[in-house]
């Protein structure tokens, strides 16, 4: 008996040296799933290569800090206290997770609901309207970053950002809760869109997953 508990607490241990403190949440679809909109070996490199080293850097970076088990969330809202490879790599981390969640195959994207869709007719005109406007935005971020739809003060906002940076970071020029987001970097579209980022960006609305959308607009209104 004491031989088990022994070897327990020795597998217990050793789990632990290895546990990562951040880790990738998985698919919540299949990598085929967003087709033809998304390509199937994309979403594979983006997922499996690009955001797993975001988080792998991350743990690296913060391993033996005061902040080594800190949560992304909170890494994200005070970012300027921490150093560069902390901001690109909490911050790759942070917005591929929310990247994927508002993502759905074709047939399951829904629609904004009512109280979002009112929102989006006061604030951009049309459903079509807010569209084109977000699309231009995606193609202006120059370089590599993300195109946002964020809540700020009760109200809809376009947005981007640079690199990994997000609209939570406290560096942010443009504040707000992101209901909506777009990684406008090369390695999101390059094998399918080559130079075509706007033709990418008009795809991307095709597989919105409108519900999870929704639920985060109505979440960030209470905020
Ligand atoms: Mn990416």
């Amino acid at each position: 008996m004491k031989k088990i508990s022994l070897l327990f607490a020795l597998i217990t241990c050793q789990l632990m040296a290895f546990a990562q403190i951040h880790t990738q949440s998985p698919l919540p679809y299949a990598y085929d799933a967003l087709e033809p909109f998304f390509d199937k070996q994309t979403m594979e490199i983006h997922f499996d290569k690009h955001h797993k080293t975001y988080i792998s850097n991350l743990n690296n970076a913060v391993k033996g800090t005061p902040y080594e088990f800190t949560p992304v969330q909170l890494l994200v809202n005070e970012i300027s206290k921490y150093p560069m490879v902390v901001r690109n790599n909490a911050g790759g981390h942070w917005n591929h997770t929310f990247f994927w969640q508002i993502l759905t195959s074709h047939d399951k994207t829904g629609a904004p609901s009512e109280a979002l869709l009112k929102a989006i007719n006061e604030t951009f005109g049309t459903l079509e309207d807010f569209k084109l406007k977000f699309v231009d935005a995606s193609t202006k971020r120059f370089g590599s970053g993300w195109a946002w739809l964020i809540v700020k003060d009760g109200k809809l906002v376009i947005t981007t950002t640079p690199n990994q940076d997000n609209p939570l970071m406290d560096i942010a020029e443009e504040k707000g809760s992101p209901i909506l987001a777009l990684d406008v970097w090369e390695h999101a579209y390059y094998l399918k869109y080559q130079n075509k980022r706007a033709d990418f960006a008009k795809a991307f609305f095709e597989i919105i997953n409108w519900e999870e959308v929704s639920k985060k607009y109505e979440l960030a209104l209470k905020k």
